[in-house]
Protein backbone atom coordinates (compact mmCIF):
# COMPACT_ATOMS: atom_id res chain seq x y z
CA UNK A 1 0.00 0.00 0.00
CA UNK A 2 1.29 3.37 -0.88
CA UNK A 3 -1.11 5.80 0.24
CA UNK A 4 -5.12 6.81 0.87
CA UNK A 5 -5.48 7.54 -2.97
CA UNK A 6 -8.83 8.84 -2.15
CA UNK A 7 -11.79 8.76 -0.27
CA UNK A 8 -15.69 7.50 -1.53
CA UNK A 9 -18.29 9.65 -0.52
CA UNK A 10 -22.03 8.13 -1.22
CA UNK A 11 -24.71 11.11 -1.84
CA UNK A 12 -28.19 11.21 -2.88
CA UNK A 13 -26.90 13.56 -5.54
CA UNK A 14 -23.90 15.35 -7.31
CA UNK A 15 -25.55 18.08 -8.28
CA UNK A 16 -26.17 19.51 -4.30
CA UNK A 17 -23.49 17.82 -3.42
CA UNK A 18 -20.39 18.88 -6.05
CA UNK A 19 -20.94 22.75 -5.74
CA UNK A 20 -20.79 22.08 -1.30
CA UNK A 21 -17.51 20.32 -1.75
CA UNK A 22 -16.01 23.09 -4.25
CA UNK A 23 -16.93 25.30 -1.40
CA UNK A 24 -15.79 23.46 1.43
CA UNK A 25 -12.50 21.76 -0.65
CA UNK A 26 -11.77 26.04 -2.00
CA UNK A 27 -11.24 23.80 -5.28
CA UNK A 28 -13.59 23.02 -8.76
CA UNK A 29 -14.42 19.76 -9.35
CA UNK A 30 -12.15 18.09 -12.00
CA UNK A 31 -13.84 15.63 -13.34
CA UNK A 32 -16.75 13.71 -13.62
CA UNK A 33 -17.16 10.47 -14.86
CA UNK A 34 -19.73 7.61 -15.66
CA UNK A 35 -19.19 4.11 -14.32
CA UNK A 36 -21.90 1.82 -16.32
CA UNK A 37 -20.41 -1.43 -14.30
CA UNK A 38 -21.11 0.12 -11.06
CA UNK A 39 -24.00 1.79 -12.11
CA UNK A 40 -22.48 5.29 -10.79
CA UNK A 41 -21.82 8.51 -11.69
CA UNK A 42 -18.51 10.05 -9.87
CA UNK A 43 -16.96 13.33 -9.40
CA UNK A 44 -13.02 14.22 -8.02
CA UNK A 45 -12.08 16.81 -6.29
CA UNK A 46 -8.59 17.35 -5.14
CA UNK A 47 -6.98 19.62 -2.44
CA UNK A 48 -3.71 19.32 -2.56
CA UNK A 49 -2.73 15.76 -1.40
CA UNK A 50 -6.57 14.93 -0.72
CA UNK A 51 -8.65 13.44 -3.38
CA UNK A 52 -12.51 12.77 -2.55
CA UNK A 53 -14.54 11.02 -5.15
CA UNK A 54 -18.35 11.49 -4.75
CA UNK A 55 -20.78 8.83 -5.87
CA UNK A 56 -24.49 8.69 -6.78
CA UNK A 57 -26.40 6.11 -7.90
CA UNK A 58 -27.02 5.41 -11.63
CA UNK A 59 -29.83 2.46 -10.97
CA UNK A 60 -31.37 0.89 -8.06
CA UNK A 61 -29.28 -2.31 -7.71
CA UNK A 62 -25.95 0.28 -8.37
CA UNK A 63 -23.72 -0.46 -4.41
CA UNK A 64 -24.19 2.85 -3.90
CA UNK A 65 -28.22 3.09 -4.24
CA UNK A 66 -28.39 -0.75 -1.50
CA UNK A 67 -25.59 2.05 0.43
CA UNK A 68 -27.66 5.08 0.74
CA UNK A 69 -30.85 3.17 1.83
CA UNK A 70 -29.19 1.06 4.45
CA UNK A 71 -26.97 3.75 6.16
CA UNK A 72 -28.14 7.18 4.66
CA UNK A 73 -25.32 9.19 3.12
CA UNK A 74 -21.90 9.10 4.29
CA UNK A 75 -18.62 7.50 3.56
CA UNK A 76 -18.39 4.91 1.30
CA UNK A 77 -15.09 3.58 0.61
CA UNK A 78 -11.40 4.20 1.09
CA UNK A 79 -9.22 3.84 -1.28
CA UNK A 80 -5.42 2.83 -1.04
CA UNK A 81 -2.79 2.96 -4.12
CA UNK A 82 -0.87 -0.20 -4.63
CA UNK A 83 1.83 0.04 -7.27
CA UNK A 84 1.22 -3.81 -8.59
CA UNK A 85 -2.40 -4.25 -7.91
CA UNK A 86 -2.30 -8.19 -9.09
CA UNK A 87 0.57 -8.80 -6.38
CA UNK A 88 -1.19 -6.96 -3.56
CA UNK A 89 -4.60 -8.91 -4.57
CA UNK A 90 -2.63 -12.27 -3.91
CA UNK A 91 -1.16 -11.35 -0.94
CA UNK A 92 -4.37 -9.98 0.59
CA UNK A 93 -6.03 -13.43 -0.37
CA UNK A 94 -3.07 -15.36 1.21
CA UNK A 95 -3.74 -13.26 4.36
CA UNK A 96 -7.36 -14.15 4.97
CA UNK A 97 -9.16 -11.02 3.06
CA UNK A 98 -12.33 -11.67 1.12
CA UNK A 99 -11.64 -9.99 -2.01
CA UNK A 100 -15.48 -8.27 -3.98
CA UNK A 101 -13.52 -9.19 -7.84
CA UNK A 102 -11.19 -12.14 -8.62
CA UNK A 103 -9.81 -9.98 -11.60
CA UNK A 104 -8.93 -6.28 -11.25
CA UNK A 105 -11.70 -4.07 -12.49
CA UNK A 106 -11.90 -1.22 -14.47
CA UNK A 107 -12.87 1.88 -12.10
CA UNK A 108 -13.61 5.33 -12.75
CA UNK A 109 -10.22 8.35 -13.25
CA UNK A 110 -8.23 5.76 -14.70
CA UNK A 111 -7.74 3.43 -12.40
CA UNK A 112 -7.72 -0.62 -12.13
CA UNK A 113 -9.43 -1.40 -8.88
CA UNK A 114 -10.59 -4.30 -6.76
CA UNK A 115 -12.54 -3.83 -3.22
CA UNK A 116 -11.96 -5.90 -0.13
CA UNK A 117 -15.53 -7.24 2.08
CA UNK A 118 -15.92 -4.72 4.90
CA UNK A 119 -17.06 -7.83 7.00
CA UNK A 120 -13.11 -8.22 7.13
CA UNK A 121 -11.77 -4.92 7.35
CA UNK A 122 -14.23 -3.71 10.67
CA UNK A 123 -17.01 -2.46 8.83
CA UNK A 124 -15.14 -0.09 6.10
CA UNK A 125 -14.98 -1.05 2.70
CA UNK A 126 -11.29 -1.23 1.33
CA UNK A 127 -10.48 -0.48 -2.34
CA UNK A 128 -7.12 -0.63 -3.62
CA UNK A 129 -6.25 1.02 -6.80
CA UNK A 130 -3.24 1.10 -9.41
CA UNK A 131 -2.87 4.01 -12.49
CA UNK A 132 -3.51 2.07 -15.41
CA UNK A 133 -0.62 3.07 -17.63
CA UNK A 134 -0.97 1.89 -20.43
CA UNK A 135 -3.54 2.69 -23.57
N1 LIG B 1 -19.05 0.16 3.93
C1 LIG B 1 -19.25 -0.59 5.03
N2 LIG B 1 -20.17 -1.58 5.12
C2 LIG B 1 -20.91 -1.81 4.01
C3 LIG B 1 -20.76 -1.09 2.83
C4 LIG B 1 -19.79 -0.05 2.81
N3 LIG B 1 -19.59 0.68 1.71
N4 LIG B 1 -21.64 -1.54 1.90
C5 LIG B 1 -22.32 -2.54 2.50
N5 LIG B 1 -21.87 -2.70 3.75
C6 LIG B 1 -22.33 -3.68 4.75
C7 LIG B 1 -23.83 -3.83 4.76
O1 LIG B 1 -24.42 -2.83 5.55
C8 LIG B 1 -23.97 -5.20 5.38
O2 LIG B 1 -23.80 -5.12 6.78
P1 LIG B 1 -24.75 -5.96 7.77
O3 LIG B 1 -24.53 -7.39 7.40
O4 LIG B 1 -24.23 -5.60 9.13
O5 LIG B 1 -26.13 -5.49 7.51
C9 LIG B 1 -22.76 -5.95 4.83
O6 LIG B 1 -21.85 -4.95 4.36
C10 LIG B 1 -23.05 -6.88 3.69
O7 LIG B 1 -23.95 -6.29 2.94
P2 LIG B 1 -24.90 -7.13 2.00
O8 LIG B 1 -26.27 -6.57 2.09
O9 LIG B 1 -24.71 -8.60 2.22
O10 LIG B 1 -24.29 -6.87 0.63
P3 LIG B 1 -24.53 -5.66 -0.28
O11 LIG B 1 -25.40 -6.14 -1.38
O12 LIG B 1 -24.91 -4.43 0.45
O13 LIG B 1 -23.05 -5.50 -0.83
C11 LIG B 1 -20.76 -5.02 -0.85
C12 LIG B 1 -22.04 -4.98 -0.03
C13 LIG B 1 -19.70 -4.26 -0.10
C14 LIG B 1 -20.39 -6.50 -1.02
C15 LIG B 1 -21.07 -4.39 -2.24
O14 LIG B 1 -21.51 -3.06 -2.06
C16 LIG B 1 -19.88 -4.40 -3.16
O15 LIG B 1 -19.60 -5.39 -3.82
N6 LIG B 1 -19.12 -3.26 -3.21
C17 LIG B 1 -17.99 -3.12 -4.11
C18 LIG B 1 -18.37 -2.36 -5.36
C19 LIG B 1 -18.80 -0.96 -5.05
O16 LIG B 1 -18.94 -0.56 -3.91
N7 LIG B 1 -19.05 -0.18 -6.14
C20 LIG B 1 -19.42 1.20 -6.04
C21 LIG B 1 -18.21 2.13 -6.06
C22 LIG B 1 -17.55 2.09 -7.41
C23 LIG B 1 -16.43 3.09 -7.57
O17 LIG B 1 -15.78 3.49 -6.61
O18 LIG B 1 -16.21 3.47 -8.75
Amino acid sequence: MLKVEHIGIAVRSLADAVPLYEKLLNTNCYKQEAVQSEAVQTAFLQQGETKIELLEATAPESAIAKFIDKKGEGIHHIAFEVADIHAEMQRLAAEGFVLLNEQPKRGADNKLICFVHPKNTHGVLVEICQEITTP
